[in-house]
């Protein structure tokens, strides 16, 4: 009489299981694991979120009389632009799983769970008085505090309704102004940052080419990087009013239509005065008044008139007849209204 017998080895199953839920990334994952069987069984699975893998194995429950277990361990994919993966977790803790007799459809499971941020910068404006027009900032020239800023997130040139705006502010240790707005935690990428534009200040950086058109106000474009401040600055500066009071003479002076005319040189030196070839640029400006009353005080405002770089801070202003010598002059800081000397007449 034969008794016969059979044995086999024990053997189990386990699957992986990936968790992750983000727009930011609906590619794979690779999950790879290794197992402590004599066969070292090892392998890796690719898994998008919400999938779980095909049972695994079969795998031996025991290594002699070590119980085997699995490790998973997944391999970060590379970052979406613009994120950054947490650190992977695992259940059960370490991605290690015991493997326990059973068959495919009882396979004991291990959990990869993934998270996803957002990366976040900060973009911080000063402004300053761009004093010399020069488009950017010089040690003397000071900030300016008071200037509204603001991200025009949807690049229209103005500041409307999704648009975040902030005010220049702060003062540092002397008291001085610091010109600066600082928005933080601001998803990265690229923004266009804008000013709102001031009466009588003209933008100098970025400069008037900035200006997409009418109604527009100047703007620049900021990359904010993950972590870091990134800088941006606004200088604006101050064209000079000049004002022309004369009193009409007996001798009346017309001009080539018979109007009083007034005109306005920058930077006439004595030794220039009448010679226009030698006044400083820009162009001198001309104003005409057909009231050619005796007796009666006009008083003509020259437009805002530029101030060239060599003007920055003093600038020497004639008044004269076109083409003829100058009477007047006064010498005033970018920004004020001066009135000069009389004309001749
Ligand atoms: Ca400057
Ligand atoms: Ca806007
Ligand atoms: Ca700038």
């Amino acid at each position: 009489m034969t008794v016969t017998n059979t044995i086999s080895k024990d053997q189990g199953y386990f699957k992986i299981s990936k968790v992750f839920s983000s727009p930011a990334y609906t590619g794979d994952f690779t999950i790879g694991y290794l197992c402590t069987d004599a066969a070292g069984t090892n392998g890796s699975v690719n898994l998008a979120g919400g999938a779980t893998s095909a049972a695994i194995g079969p795998i031996d429950t025991h290594n002699g009389t070590t119980a085997v277990t699995c490790t998973a361990t997944e391999t970060l994919p590379s970052n979406p632009t613009g994120y950054t993966f947490g650190v992977p977790s695992y259940s059960p803790t370490g991605g290690v799983v015991t493997i326990t007799k059973g068959l495919a459809a009882a396979a004991v499971e291990v959990t990869v769970t993934n998270t996803i941020t957002r990366d976040l910068g900060n973009l911080a404006v000063t402004k300053y008085h761009d004093v010399d027009n020069s488009g950017s900032k010089q040690g003397s020239e000071p900030f300016l505090n008071g200037w509204d800023c603001y991200l025009d997130l949807n690049t229209n040139g103005t500041f409307d309704g999704v648009d975040v705006k902030l005010t220049t502010a702060g003062t540092d240790e002397s008291e001085a102004p610091k010109g600066e707005v600082l928005f933080e935690n601001l998803p990265t990428g690229t923004y266009q940052i804008c000013e709102v534009p001031k009466a009588d200040w003209y933008n100098s950086d970025p400069g008037a080419a900035s200006i997409a058109g009418p109604g527009k106000d100047p703007c620049e474009s900021a990359s904010v990087l993950k972590d870091t401040a990134t800088f941006a600055s606004f200088g604006n500066y101050q064209k000079t009013k000049v004002q022309i009071t004369k009193t009409v003479g007996l001798a009346v002076p017309t001009h080539d239509d018979g109007n009083i005319a007034f005109q306005i040189r920058m930077g006439a030196s004595p030794a220039a005065q009448g010679r226009l070839s030698q006044l400083a640029q820009p162009t001198p400006q001309t104003v005409e008044s057909s009231d050619r009353t005796i007796g009666r005080q006009r008083t003509v405002a020259i437009p805002w008139f530029p101030v060239p770089t060599s003007c920055a801070r003093w600038c020497r202003w004639a008044t004269a007849r076109p083409s003829s010598s100058v009477i007047g002059t006064a010498t005033k800081r970018p920004g004020s209204t001066v009135t000069t000397g009389s004309p001749p007449g």
